[in-house]
């Protein structure tokens, strides 16, 4: 029923990505918004409290294990805010939810060809005003060591506020997907591999504006970032990536299959 359509297969495969908009509803949405802060404020509790595990420093980025999430801090300690945390489903009943929804997962289905699905991984990105800027970047370069069938990896991105230039919408470079893994960036320290080096790739960058409860499926090779909040307000997205049935989600030695019965 809401399997991808042949001109959404032709650009996925043209450009490594296609937007649907309107997927969910405002209260959805809102629903989303609600879990996304619980969230946000139960990882900020844990992290606060003595027996925390220590923070793990690599370049700017602030890394920590809370609850369960592996958590990035804002570059800006003053910001005393997480900008992604993985895997989060766990954490709020809202947004693990959201992975069995067939609007969301069946058109993953289409791209990769697989008849079931389980959860590579869930991460909620939340940008606050002053948040900072996402490097170009490819996920497929991440990903390599430890996905079981890389191949049939899709991601998912589920805008929960409007998204615009100004509040760090997300970039992608239309087409770079398919050059396959491509070089970092020498002078970034240790992450800076892992950075795309876009002075080296033809083809202009997009800003992917779109409505909050709209959907940007994307390949695992397309580069992609983002530039920082300079708004009053924030904006947050939940990425998810699905892979073929059966599989352990990325890093972790459990498994989630997705619920298909609503197909
Ligand atoms: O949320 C963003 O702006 C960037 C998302 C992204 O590139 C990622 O999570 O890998």
């Amino acid at each position: 029923m809401y399997r991808a359509t042949e001109a959404e297969l032709k650009q996925y495969d043209e450009l490594g990505f296609f937007v649907r908009e309107d997927v969910f509803s405002e209260d959805e949405i809102e629903a989303m918004r609600s879990g996304a802060e619980n969230v946000h404020a139960q990882i900020l509790d844990a992290a606060s409290r003595p027996g925390a595990d220590p923070i793990d420093q690599v370049d700017n980025q602030k890394y920590q294990r809370v609850l369960g999430s592996m958590i990035k801090w804002e570059w800006d300690d003053e910001l005393r805010a997480v900008r992604s945390m993985e895997p989060t489903g766990h954490l709020d009943a809202r947004l693990e939810v959201v992975i069995d929804d067939p609007r969301l997962h069946q058109p993953v289905a289409s791209i990769n060809g697989c008849d079931r699905l389980s959860v590579f991984s869930d991460k909620l990105n939340v940008k606050r005003p002053g948040g900072a800027p996402f490097p170009w970047h490819q996920e497929g370069l991440y990903w390599e060591n430890g996905a079981e069938d890389l191949a049939s990896v899709v991601s998912t991105l589920t805008y929960l506020d409007d998204a615009t230039k100004a509040n760090g919408c997300l970039w992608v470079i239309p087409a770079s997907h398919k050059q396959g893994n491509l070089q970092g960036l020498c002078d970034r320290g240790v992450l800076g591999a892992l950075y795309t080096d876009v002075a080296l790739l033809d083809g202009e960058a997009l800003a992917v504006e779109l409505r909050a409860g709209s959907v940007l499926y994307f390949h695992r090779d397309l580069v992609h970032g983002s530039q920082v909040n300079r708004t009053e307000a924030s904006r947050r997205v939940f990425v998810i990536a699905y892979q073929s049935g059966g599989l352990h989600r990325w890093n972790l030695d459990q498994k989630r299959e997705v619920v298909t019965s609503r197909l």
